[in-house]
Parts: C-alpha cells; structure tokens; sequence
C-alpha cells in the first residue's frame, strides 16, 4: 500500500443557513436565496474536490460538542433527520453518509498514543450535528465520498486556549499519522466561522439580505487582517496571533478545527486561496483553500 497523505485543508464554516439558501431536496424548509457570495465561494471549493479526487473528507465540528475526549463517528451506514437547535426553522436536514470507520479508528488510536481521550461513537441512531451535515453538503452536496466526523472536545473553554489548542495540535499529528498509514488521499475541513459576533434578531424572511451585514466594524478588521495573512502564506504569524483574535472577535476557531487542520498539513506556510467571503446572521465566513497538490506538497490523483 502506497503511503497515504492529506491533499489539501479547507476553511469551510457551517452556518445552516447556507444549505436553507441553497434549497437541496434534503432539507424541508424552503428559502428565496441568499447568502451568495458565500455559496458560489464553495462552488469553487467543489471544482478543486472535483479534481484532488480525495478517497475521504475529514472534518472537525464545533457543534458534535463532547466534553469528555474526542469522538469519532464509528458507524458505516447513518442516516435520519438533524435539525439544528437554533434555527430550526432553517435546517431540518435528510442526512445519509458513508463513515471510513477504519480511518477513524486510526485516527482515535493514534490520538490515543499521543496521551489524548479519544472514542468511538458506535450508535447506529446517531443524529449527526447541524456542523458537520453543512460543512460536508457543501463542500460535497453528491455525499459520495466517506467521511471521517470529529466531535469538538472543547477543551480551549475549559482549558486555557493556548492548553486546548495544544490539544488540537496533537489532535492533527494525530490524525495526520493514521492517514499516511491508511494509504487515503484525504481533504481536511476545518468547519469554523470567524468572527462570531451575530445579531439576536432575525429578519423576516430570513434571507432577507439587506439586513445582512458584520455585526461589528472591529471584529471585520479582525477578519480581514487574519484572511491577508493566510492569502500570503504567512501561517506562523497568524498563529501567533490566533489567541488574541479569538479573544478579540469571540472567534469560532477558539474551538480548534482550524488548528487541527493545520497541524495535520504539518503547517506550510502556504498562501491560501479565498473563493469568498460573506456574514451570516452578522458572523464572519470565509471559504478558503490550501491545495497541497498545487504547491507540489502532495501527489496528484
Ligand atoms: O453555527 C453557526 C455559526 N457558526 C455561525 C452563524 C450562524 C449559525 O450557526
Ligand atoms: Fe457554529
């Protein structure tokens, strides 16, 4: 068996009302649009999953929240209705996935190794988070490529941020270790939004889009001041600042899928491409990409 690698990392956030907007045969409530610039940003992001022909999607979600260890979806064949706890009222999804248990175990045994709490989920009625549904739809709406699901052990709430996103970091060897055993060509999705400022109010209807905007002039700067150094490659620099923007724009990075996903690349200070960027109920978003093939990191298909 050939040695398997990660082929490219995506910032690819998880506001349901992206699928509401879209308004796939899954999903019950049916919408007028909206959310463009943010679902034409994964229209580009589907074309690159096109041609990196991955064997397995992976992705960290913040809303799988398991306070004790890290969990992995353990269960071949799940399928049922997620409804999102918030707005149901935009997202009561149809979901039917294919799960690479034998990935997820690799990957909760070799975050075993590294000292980490980790564990299958085994229950075959398991409703997947609303995260985890939208990232995945996203990315791939055909759902015909397998998964590897990771729940948010949240330690960086509990923890100091610096302690949980440690956790994160050995969380992405982790996982980057068991892919190159397993012989996949993997895509790692980090399901975060960014700033996470948003309004308690929804419009009506809620696709509404001329009362779509930032929730705050400082928490966009934010954004925009993260998005140009990972646009320029400077990787390093933006960790270093990551503690400070979490803390600054309430940051849903706080809950380490991005720093997994790093950690997992081996962290190139690579530029990244941005397919867009877009608010959602006032929080920030972008869709962006770090192709490893296209840096000549990885192989091609
Ligand atoms: O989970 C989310 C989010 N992160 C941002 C915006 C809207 C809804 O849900
Ligand atoms: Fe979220």
């Amino acid at each position: 068996m050939s040695k398997g690698e990660i082929v490219a990392g995506f910032l690819a956030p998880h506001p349901p009302h992206l699928v509401f907007g879209e308004n796939p045969p899954q999903n019950e409530p049916r919408s007028q649009g909206g959310w463009e610039q943010l679902r034409w940003a994964y229209e580009r992001a589907r074309q690159s999953i096109d041609e990196l022909k991955p064997d397995v999607l992976m992705v960290h979600s913040p809303h799988w929240i398991t306070q004790q260890g890290h969990h992995f979806l353990g269960v071949k064949d799940l399928g049922g209705k997620s409804v999102d706890p918030i707005f149901p009222n935009i997202f009561r999804y149809q979901f039917d996935l294919e799960v690479d248990v034998e990935l997820a175990e690799a990957c909760a045994a070799e975050g075993a190794k590294v000292g980490l709490t980790t564990k299958m989920m085994r229950n075959p009625n398991f409703r997947v988070d609303y995260g985890t549904i939208t990232t995945l739809h996203m990315i791939r709406p055909q759902w015909d490529i397998p998964v590897v699901g990771i729940s948010a052990n949240n330690s960086p709430y509990y923890l100091s941020t610096e302690e949980g996103l440690g956790e994160m970091d050995l969380l992405g060897k982790a996982t980057r270790a068991a892919v190159e055993a397993s012989g996949r060509r993997a895509v790692v999705l980090a399901s975060n939004t960014l700033c996470h400022y948003h309004f308690s109010r929804e419009p009506e209807p809620p696709e509404d889009m001329s009362q779509e905007h930032p929730q705050n002039m400082a928490g966009y700067l934010w954004d925009m001041r993260m998005i140009e150094l990972w646009r320029a490659g400077k990787i390093k620099e933006s960790f270093d600042l990551l503690p400070q923007f979490i803390e600054e724009a309430f940051a849903e990075v706080k809950s380490g899928a991005f720093t997994w996903m790093f950690a997992a690349m081996n962290y190139p200070e690579l530029a990244g491409e941005l397919h867009g960027y877009g608010t959602v109920i006032g929080t920030g978003n972008a869709v962006m990409e770090w192709n490893l093939v296209k840096a000549g990191l990885a192989q091609a298909a």
